[in-house]
């Protein structure tokens, strides 16, 4: 176990803990501490909440800097998945730390599925990442962002909408679009569009995430977030986000299933360089044979070095 929380995937209700009822009641239970029961707290109210542990990621951080500079010099934007030749990032990933907070507020074990480093402000559209990834039971996933240098306003922060991870989840379908019919033109034109207006009409006022090389911000799946505008393009914000499911869910992509077809994924596992199955209740289910032959590839072709 990587929490304080003994047992706790085989206790968990179908909810996590951060959106359940009596997460107070579950705090108090747990042999966990009080960081990790504020970090909880955090996470329940804003949908975002930060994990500071002073200097000690800053040399992961440099590491993470050092194995991933190489991409940016030949002009990548974002960089898919560098945890595969990159053991700072899977250090980092596999934190301790960060794994047991994580457990704490969810309530099952958590495991990362997917990397993604920038050199600068991302400039993305606001979403929340329940349209791209989500899990049944729903919410089981969140995001982890690692700021690799000191964020400057001017460099387009991570912005979000605290509070907005307790709406009700905006699906292609709620924006608009009919069933099976994504693409990513009506994706610009429905959801960006369709969850501003929510926001809007919520009354959720935008925050940026200033955050100082080495601390970690830790989204919910349904918050509402993006890269704000970047305003001098010779800044940098170099950063580094990673996905995380967590155990015995069914993983899939919300935005390509249909009424009839759920998008499953079989998620890598950063820990193992494997992947995991999906599971409900303890029993593993069915994957798409593509599915499964796209991770068989991608796991033949892209070499891992095991810690
Ligand atoms: O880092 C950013 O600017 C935004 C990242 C983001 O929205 C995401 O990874 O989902």
């Amino acid at each position: 176990m990587v929490s304080g929380v003994e047992g706790a995937s085989a206790r968990a209700g179908s909810a996590p803990w951060i959106e359940a009822e009596g997460l107070e009641d579950r705090l108090a239970r747990a042999d966990a501490p009080e960081a990790h029961k504020a970090f909880a707290r955090d996470l329940a109210r804003d949908g975002l909440a930060i994990i500071d542990l002073g200097a000690e990621l800053l040399d992961l951080c440099r590491r993470i800097d050092a194995e991933t500079g190489h991409h940016f010099e030949s002009g990548a934007v974002r960089v898919h998945d560098a945890w595969r030749r990159c053991p700072a990032i899977r250090e980092v990933a596999t934190h301790p730390e960060i794994l047991a907070r994580l457990a704490l507020a969810y309530g099952r074990e958590p495991f990362p599925f997917q990397s993604l480093n920038f050199h600068r402000g991302s400039q993305q559209d606001i979403h929340a990442d329940t349209l791209h990834f989500d899990a049944e039971p729903a919410g089981f996933m969140c995001g982890v962002w690692l700021a690799l240098e000191d964020v400057r306003p001017e460099a387009g922060p991570l912005v979000y909408y605290p509070g907005s991870h307790r709406l009700p989840v905006l699906t292609m379908a709620g924006a608009g679009a009919a069933d099976g019919t994504t693409t990513s033109a009506n994706y610009n034109e429905l959801y960006g569009p369709a969850i501003l207006r929510r926001l809007a009409e919520g009354g959720f006022e935008p925050r940026l995430a200033m955050l100082r090389k080495g601390q970690v911000a830790v989204w919910a799946a349904n918050l509402a977030h993006g890269g704000s505008k970047i305003v001098d393009p010779d800044e940098t914000r170099r950063s580094l986000v990673l996905h995380y499911y967590f155990d015995d869910c069914v993983y899939y992509t919300p935005m390509l299933s249909t009424q009839a077809r759920q998008a499953r994924r079989l998620p890598a596992d950063i820990a193992t360089g494997g992947w995991r199955w999906p599971r409900r209740e303890g029993r593993r289910v069915g994957v798409p044979v593509k599915q499964l032959a796209a991770a068989i590839a991608y796991r033949l072709t892209r070499h891992t070095p095991r810690f």
